[in-house]
């Protein structure tokens, strides 16, 4: 990727903040993360980075003169430029449909498109680290069901445009027989428009005769379309899209489009990722350290730090080293690095082992995947993959680890729309395959935490035995003392349950990266403009759930709101204002995650106050006593202005 510095300024525009660049008079997107030079003002040039993608790079150099770029970037702080901003009822409508098919906010996925800039999210030191030009080659798989298109073109995107050409050899989308309207065929479209203009551009490289129309456009959208197919060479990437003739579920889909790659490597990723800077090269690297001779393949799993994707924001945050552990109930976790695994700078930078991977985004040798067993085909939909491949891996001789230096952003959501109930059934059905298979006696104590795994029908597991057998693997109990002695063999019952009951959003807070750390910056009353209203609690300042109304400002606590540095709004220091049923706020526990609990507002005289999550703004219908508050367009009316009174 090629950042756009400006040669003559001093501003320097914080990594976070989205900006807002024009390039030729078309609205383009920056990208903020690459920006750590300081700049503003009206003259950029291009500048070369490391991890370029492919022919571009060549085009770039030779068309960026032709262009004398003009740029002038703005930072995004004002609410009307705000991705998620709702304009009207058919944004509306497009927000809460793509909630209801997809559990994320469609709107603002829709509204980023294909490029935008990512914070480089790693260490330091990963800057500066070297790989070999002489990687293996990689064949990218990825698997959707009704995925979001939008979401999905990104994440292929982002893998053009921050994956060097040299380490790629294809990109696989298996369909897995997704039955959204129209959703293949826009896909199918954009491959080819994709495949043509990269066919296009080895030729324009080849013939010197660069057309800097089209690389403009590029960076602007994809509408580039040429419609004479060149014979496809076979060294140059392609974009492949497959579909399979009935639904699979995500473990059977991966072997489709594993049993039709090419490449050396496989990288597998979900369909709602963006891949950040030099992500593939350490994790090649790795890979590659630990080739036979013979065999031509390392027995090894890597994965990349997932960093998070707001599913209400879309906003990319870092994640900590963790690493992958599970429970009792062969539910995956992240877990704290063992003390003392990072003590030097170093550390930083090397390969983690890790007892299990999260599942979905991992990179192994193509025949080391075959070797290994591939995965068990008697797994259906959804779940419990992970965990048999992590056990698998290590307890036949190979072993699986974090590679801190690559870094892949992962939408995570709040559900998953399968259908509901899907998910506990077929994942306790995969699950208790691979614990008759890998667990010896310890399957017992899958069955102690949850009884009704005992009498499953399993269908047949010969197969999956013999291949245990065959491999001469080691026993489930060497693991435990090896690779894994931190997990608890007598959990609390009490705390178990506890955990069980909670929802996703609150499980997400067992994640280690949660901070619990709550700084406040202001205080005030919060009054509807040109009234004596101040907007309070219905009830006190700690039942959760409970509404919001107007009453007459006096100083009491559930008028009290304190602000955070996470722009929390917190009533009586006690509860978060929640906007996550998008119609009216209530009163939640704070759950730190940003979104529906992040509100914007100018902190002075005559401001909306906008939930980031909602795209809309705080306000009523009327200024009276009692008056509930709901969510409303930012429209600024009367009824959605406030006024900030400290003391
Ligand atoms: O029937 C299906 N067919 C599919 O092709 C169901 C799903 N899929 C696709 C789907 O479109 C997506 O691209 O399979 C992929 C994974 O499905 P998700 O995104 O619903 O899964 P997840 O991210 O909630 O769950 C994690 O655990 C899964 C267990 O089966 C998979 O291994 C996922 O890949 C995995 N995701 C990650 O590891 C990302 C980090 C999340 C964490 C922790
Ligand atoms: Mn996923």
């Amino acid at each position: 990727s090629y950042r756009f510095v400006n040669t003559d300024q001093k501003n320097e525009l914080k990594n976070n903040d989205r900006s807002i660049a024009t390039l030729e008079g078309k609205n383009l997107l920056l990208d903020n993360a690459n920006i750590n030079e300081k700049f503003s003002g009206n003259m950029w040039k291009y500048q070369k980075s490391k991890s370029d993608y492919y022919s571009k790079m060549k085009l770039k150099e030779k068309y960026a003169k032709h262009l004398g770029l003009k740029m002038t970037a703005q930072p995004d702080n004002a609410l009307d430029n705000q991705f998620g901003l709702i304009r009207n009822a058919e944004d509306v409508r497009i927000r809460d449909s793509g909630y209801s098919v997809h559990a994320f906010n469609t709107l603002i996925s829709q509204r980023i498109g294909n490029h935008r800039g990512l914070p480089d999210t790693r260490n330091k030191l990963c800057r500066i680290q070297k790989y070999s030009e002489k990687l293996p080659k990689t064949s990218v798989i990825i698997c959707f069901f009704n995925e979001h298109y939008q979401t999905l073109m990104r994440s292929v995107h982002s893998i053009l445009d921050r994956t060097d050409m040299k380490y790629l050899k294809e990109i696989i989308l298996v369909d897995d027989y997704s039955d959204l309207d129209g959703l293949h065929d826009a896909v199918q479209k954009s491959v080819n428009e994709l495949n043509n203009r990269m066919r296009k551009e080895e030729e324009m490289i080849e013939t010197n005769n660069i057309d800097v129309e089209s690389v403009v456009d590029y960076i602007n959208d994809d509408n580039v379309v040429d419609k004479k197919t060149t014979e496809r060479n076979k060294d140059i990437l392609s974009i492949r899209l497959l579909k399979t003739s009935k639904r699979e579920g995500l473990i059977r889909a991966r072997l489709y489009g594993a049993e039709n790659s090419v490449g050396e490597v496989l990288v597998f990723l979900d369909s709602h990722i963006e891949v950040n800077i030099d992500w593939l090269p350490p994790m090649l690297a790795r890979l590659a350290e630990g080739v036979d001779k013979e065999t031509r393949f390392s027995h090894r799993a890597v994965t990349p730090v997932i960093d998070v994707i707001n599913a209400d924001t879309f906003e990319y945050t870092a994640s900590p080293l963790v690493r992958g552990g599970f429970n009792w109930g062969l539910h995956f976790k992240w877990d704290n690095l063992p003390k003392g695994t990072l003590k030097t700078d170093e550390d930083f930078v090397k390969p983690i082992k890790s007892p299990t991977m999260a599942g979905g985004l991992f990179a192994i040798y193509r025949e080391y995947f075959n070797y290994i067993g591939k995965y068990d085909e008697g797994m259906n939909v959804w779940g419990g993959e992970n965990l048999e491949i992590s056990f698998r891996i290590w307890m036949c001789g190979g072993s699986l680890e974090l590679i801190p230096c690559s870094r892949v952003g992962h939408v995570f959501r709040k559900r998953r729309p399968y259908g509901t109930g899907d998910k506990e059934d077929f994942m306790l059905h995969n699950s208790m395959r691979m614990a008759r298979v890998w667990m010896d006696d310890y399957v017992n104590k899958v069955i102690e935490h949850n009884p009704s795994a005992a009498n499953l029908d399993l269908g047949d597991l010969t197969s999956r035995h013999d291949l245990r057998k065959n491999l001469s693997c080691k026993s489930f109990k060497w693991y435990l003392e090896n690779i894994y002695p931190e997990l608890e063999t007598g959990e609390n019952e009490v705390v178990k349950k506890r955990i069980a009951d909670l929802n996703d959003v609150e499980k997400n807070k067992f994640q280690p990266w949660h901070s619990r750390k709550r700084n406040y910056t202001d205080s005030y009353q919060i009054r509807l403009k040109n009234t004596s209203l101040c907007i309070q609690s219905e009830k006190d300042v700690k039942t959760k759930g409970g509404g919001l109304v107007l009453g007459s400002c006096i100083r009491i606590l559930n008028q009290m709101w304190f602000e955070t540095s996470r722009f929390e709004l917190v009533l009586g220091r006690t509860l978060c204002l929640d906007a996550s049923n998008n119609v009216a706020p209530k009163l939640s526990k704070c759950h730190e995650l940003g979104g529906s609990q992040e509100w914007k507002h100018k902190g002075s005289g005559g401001s909306p106050i906008y939930n980031t999550a909602a795209g809309m703004c705080l306000g009523v219908d009327r200024a009276s006593r009692g008056e509930p508050l709901i969510m409303v367009i930012c429209d600024n009316q009367p009824t959605n202005q406030w006024d900030f009174i400290r003391t």
